[in-house]
């Protein structure tokens, strides 16, 4: 997976995610103060030109959670799914 990523609240919530479900990913840093996530390569990922965008070979996720995730939500146990919710909420009051 490949997280399209600068170090802002949408995006830092996503990495802490894929951190605590401990998956492998790559960091594909965007600028945002030069426009990068304006340009057409960005957007051809993600039209509203925001990141965090997350790529997983062909499919381009843009929902935050477990459930568009690998292994989830069916995969991952229930207990381990809400520390999972758990982390983001946390995230969301940074
Ligand atoms: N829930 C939104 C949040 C994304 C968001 O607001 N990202 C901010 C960084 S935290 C961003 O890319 N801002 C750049 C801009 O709006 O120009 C989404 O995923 O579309």
């Amino acid at each position: 997976m490949t997280l399209y990523y600068n170090p802002r609240p949408s995006p830092v919530k996503v990495a802490l995610y894929l951190e605590e479900a401990e998956l492998e990913y790559d960091i594909a840093p965007v600028d945002l103060l030069v426009g990068e996530h304006r340009s057409d390569e960005f957007r051809a990922l993600n039209p509203n030109a925001k990141v965090p965008v997350l790529v997983d070979d062909a499919a381009v996720v843009f929902q935050y959670g477990n459930s568009a995730l690998p292994g989830g939500p069916s995969g991952i146990e229930a207990g381990t799914q809400a520390m999972h919710r758990f982390w983001l909420m946390l995230a969301q009051c940074m």
